[in-house]
């Protein structure tokens, strides 16, 4: 058999479950995860490399208007993606029949004209009966490829996901080499990586305005790597918050981010981590240039 390899968008409102999906499929931590909305601003990309095929993942950010240039962005990436893959996986969330959000994506899908699979995430979480009439409620909406149940969380049905999705992916070349999960610089990596941290111990303190950006990342003469990075944020009190009392906050988020990073690159890291306030970052086309969102 000849060998295949190909592009797969993964594309759903958010908190549906795609970097889970992602992670899950990829056999790695590389998107990030959180219970907030729009933790992706990158497309991330995952790599699965197997004897007859290579899948690359694209992590597509959420489709929605866009208030900000970094918004703009995101809509960008999303819709010139959905048309230059060979598949693409709309996660829904099984608990819960179509939503706006839902429907507008099937609406830009649908004008895509590639492939998509329904992928309902979350079954661990519903009933039988519940499940059905979700899927019925989702088949009218367009004509889906595939209709996948699965658990991301579980790692349930992921592997129906490939099989499925090898049946759409074209014969051609290994476009990276057999370890690599990611095409992502590690740069940009341990920047989500912080980013994560930081949302996740600020709850919705300082919500969306805060960007990550790695300023010095070496390989140290006794192997390990020293990452300096700053913290950008919007305003002097949210500075203070994500520093904390003593440097309480900054300290714990610097040593979740090390945990994490480590983790990821397998080997010990030394962190810095500054905190700076640009306001209105996410209007600044230089900015968003150095913290990776390229366009
Ligand atoms: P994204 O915004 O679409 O990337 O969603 P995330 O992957 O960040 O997941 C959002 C939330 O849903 C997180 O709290 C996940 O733990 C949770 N989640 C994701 N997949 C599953 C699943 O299969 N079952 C359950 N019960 N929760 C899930
Ligand atoms: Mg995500
Ligand atoms: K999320």
């Amino acid at each position: 058999m000849s060998f295949k390899s190909g592009f797969v968008s993964v594309i759903g409102r958010p908190n549906v479950g795609k970097s889970t999906l992602l992670n899950a499929l990829t056999g790695q931590k590389i998107a990030i995860m959180s219970d907030k909305p729009q933790t992706t601003r990158n497309t991330i990309r995952g790599v699965i490399t197997e004897e007859e095929y290579q899948l690359v993942l694209i992590d597509t950010p959420g489709i929605h208007k866009p208030k900000t240039k970094l918004g703009q962005y995101m809509v960008n990436v999303a819709s010139e993606t959905m048309k230059e893959v060979d598949l693409i996986l709309f996660i829904a969330d099984a608990t819960e029949s179509a939503g706006n959000l839902d429907t507008g994506i099937i609406e830009q899908l649908k004008q895509a004209k590639t492939p998509v699979f329904l992928i309902l995430n979350k079954v661990d979480i519903v009933s039988k009966d519940k499940l059905l009439s979700i899927i019925e409620s989702y088949s009218g909406l367009m004509d889906f490829k595939a209709v996948i149940p699965v658990s991301a969380l579980k790692k349930d049905g992921t592997a129906i996901i490939i099989k499925e999705a090898l049946q759409y992916i074209p014969e051609g070349p290994r476009f990276f080499s057999e370890d690599t999960l990611t095409d992502q610089p590690e740069k940009v990596i341990a920047a989500e990586m912080i980013r994560e941290k930081v949302l996740l111990n600020l709850e919705d303190e300082v919500p969306h305005g805060v960007g990550v950006e790695v300023m010095s990342f070496k390989e140290r003469e006794d192997g390990l790597i020293s990452i300096q990075a700053t913290i950008y944020c919007e305003k002097n009190s949210h500075k203070g918050i994500i520093i904390g009392k003593q440097g309480q906050m900054l300290k714990k988020i610097g040593s979740a981010s090390r945990y994490e990073i480590e983790r990821l690159l397998d080997t010990k890291i030394f962190l810095e981590l500054w905190v700076k306030v640009k306001p209105d970052w996410r209007n600044n086309d230089g900015m968003l240039k150095n913290l990776g969102y390229q366009s």
